[in-house]
Parts: C-alpha cells; sequence; structure tokens
C-alpha cells in the first residue's frame, strides 16, 4: 500500500469547514487525521492565522504523481486561487505533499521542481511536524531522521511555542 503525508493550511474564509471538505474528499484513503492547530503566518507575516492539520493516506500503486494530482483536486474544490506575486501568501486551501512511501514501505525521493519529495521545507515547519507527531509520534521524516527531533531542535522549537491546539474543532465530522 503506496502512504503518504499530506499537511492542510487555511487562512481565509470557514477555515474549518474547508479543511473539513478536504479531507471527507478523501474518502477511503484517509488512514489517520491529526488534529487542528492554529498557527501564526510563517513567510510572509501579513496574513491571518492558519488552521493547520496533518493526514496520513493510503491507496495501493499510487505514485508521487498520484498524490500530486489529487492534493490539486481538492485544492481546487476548496476555492483555491493562486497568486504568482504571492507565493507565501493567504489561502482558502493549501494541501502541499510532505513524503510519500512506495508500496513496498520505501520512501519516494523526488528531486522535481514540480514536486520535491521529502518537502524541501517541512523539516523547518512547526506546523507541519506538530500535526504529524499527533498521528506518527515515532515518526521520521525521510532524510531527516526523527520527527520529535526535528521538533525539537531550534529554531522549530520556538515556532512550537507559538502553536494552538484547537481541540474543540475535530478535522473529522462526527458519523
Ligand atoms: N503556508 C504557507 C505560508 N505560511 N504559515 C502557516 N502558519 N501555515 C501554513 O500552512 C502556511 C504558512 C504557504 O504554503
Ligand atoms: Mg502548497
Ligand atoms: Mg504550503
Amino acid at each position: 500500500m503506496s502512504q503518504a503525508i499530506l499537511a492542510l493550511g487555511s487562512n481565509l474564509g470557514d477555515r474549518i469547514a474547508t479543511l473539513r471538505a478536504a479531507v471527507a474528499g478523501l474518502g477511503d484513503e484517509l488512514l489517520l487525521a491529526s488534529g487542528v492547530y492554529e498557527t501564526p503566518p510563517w513567510g510572509d507575516a501579513d496574513q491571518p492565522a492558519y488552521l493547520n492539520a496533518v493526514v496520513l493516506v493510503r491507496r495501493a500503486g499510487a505514485d508521487a504523481r498520484y498524490w500530486l494530482e489529487r492534493v490539486r483536486e481538492l485544492e481546487a474544490a476548496g476555492g483555491r486561487v493562486r497568486d504568482p506575486q504571492r507565493r507565501f501568501g493567504p489561502r482558502t486551501l493549501d494541501v502541499d505533499v510532505i513524503a510519500v512511501w512506495d508500496d513496498a514501505g520505501e520512501p519516494v525521493l523526488r528531486d522535481d521542481p514540480e514536486l520535491t519529495l521529502p518537502h524541501p521545507r517541512a523539516h523547518q515547519r512547526a506546523f507541519v511536524l506538530r500535526p504529524w507527531i499527533d498521528i506518527q509520534p515515532y515518526g521520521r521524516l525521510p532524510g531527516h531522521g526523527w520527527l520529535t527531533d526535528l521538533l525539537n531542535a531550534e529554531p522549530v522549537a520556538g515556532d512550537a511555542l507559538g502553536l494552538s491546539p484547537r481541540p474543540e474543532l475535530p478535522l473529522e465530522s462526527e458519523s
């Protein structure tokens, strides 16, 4: 079974509704969903706070391109409009492919500007690592090591202090 870690973020509109719709859109590919965190904007400070979360998804035979197409579908359904002037600017929905493992459980490494794997900045982002640890406390970021070590190293550890868990906003609605 191919697996992937996807990171979700929203800082415009009804943020939690947008994240929930994206997770619902994953259907039976969804394996685990993290808690939701309110996070200060990273990179471009002049924008609203984000809600961020991470999911583990799986599908037999899926490759990196499959997951990339999948997140683009989810972003389109979430009303994503790209502003080429603001690479790190506000968005209704951002879904990033962080890491992919193939059917044999081997990490997929890819040096392609369209989709670099693992995500080249994931190891620096508390808003990815903290929710990921919720669902895989013994997880590793391929090429970088244990998630907990990455989260505990500065400057990420300092950034992590700025994240607020929002347990009253579960990603998966009651069923
Ligand atoms: N995404 C960005 C830029 N900055 N900041 C936070 N807190 N969360 C994000 O998901 C985020 C960001 C571009 O993808
Ligand atoms: Mg993105
Ligand atoms: Mg992003």
